[in-house]
């Protein structure tokens, strides 16, 4: 049953519990903030780590198909930026794949709210799923668990990465972030002599660009700016919804494999 653990849907998403573990993985409340991945986690596999999904399942399939070929043997270990699924040709079935998977993903905004979604008709008998919701009643328990467990961040200290789905911003420890920016900033701006995140691409910078490290940052989220390559930044959203590509790098060649999509299954705004 998923009401074991389940809070209230309003409990769940208040981000307003203080994290003071910052050497182990982070819990707030069944919220993941950090997930840190160890050299046992990792063990011999090559870290493979996927741009935005969104549901684009044949183009997923074909990029693992081509990882897996390089790797002649080896095993992959694939890691996701998150936006698993939503706007997407096959959400219910991605979401299924990814998590019979052995691999990793972080949580994208398109997550949450899936999540959101599926809470919220779990909490009350009478709610009504938005249309281009519905398609998250298909989602079984297993599913559910899996979205709830994302964590916000992972950290892979021995090959100094992170991964996120949104952003981080520069100084800020990141029990001090704003759990929010996580899935949803793509730029920063200056507030005085503060850096502001924002989730508009239109103002300030791109945040990967101020990013200063010391830790290689990978994230997604931001299919308009496409493919982003900075110093110590690495954005992967190439926009495979919006007709472009879905894009795979691996971690320790930093060589990157781009499936182009089969269709344009969203147009941009
Ligand atoms: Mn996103």
């Amino acid at each position: 049953m998923l009401t074991q653990y389940l809070v209230s849907v309003s409990q769940y998403f208040s981000r307003t519990t203080i994290c003071t573990e910052v050497n182990m993985n982070i819990n707030n409340g069944g919220l993941i903030i950090l997930h840190i991945l160890n050299t046992e986690d990792i063990k011999d596999r090559e870290i493979f780590i996927i741009g935005d999904v969104h549901g684009c399942l044949d183009e997923l399939n074909e990029l693992l198909h081509l990882a897996k070929t390089e790797l002649k043997g080896k095993l992959l270990l694939p890691i996701f930026v998150g936006d698993l699924a939503n706007k997407g040709p096959h959400n219910v079935l991605t979401i299924s794949r990814i998590r019979a998977m052995n691999g990793y993903s972080v949580r994208g905004n398109h997550d949450e709210a899936v999540l959101k979604q599926c809470l919220s008709r779990q909490e009350r008998a009478d709610y009504i799923v938005p249309d281009k919701y519905k398609w998250t009643t298909e989602l079984v328990a297993d599913d559910i668990r899996f979205l709830q467990e994302l964590p916000y961040t992972i950290h892979i200290p021995s090959k100094n990465s992170v991964i996120v789905h949104g952003g981080l911003v520069p100084g800020t420890p990141l029990e001090e972030q704003d759990y929010t920016n996580f899935i949803t900033m793509r730029s920063l701006f200056k507030d005085g002599e503060t850096l502001t995140a924002s989730a508009n691409r239109l103002i300030g910078k791109p945040w990967a660009s101020m990013w200063e490290g010391p830790e290689h940052v990978y994230f997604g989220h931001d299919a308009a700016r496409k493919l982003q390559q900075y110093s110590y930044a690495t954005g992967l959203d190439s926009g495979c919804l919006y007709g472009n590509w879905l894009t795979g790098i691996f971690l320790d060649s930093q060589r990157m494999i781009h499936v182009k999509a089969k269709k344009v299954y969203v147009t941009p705004e």
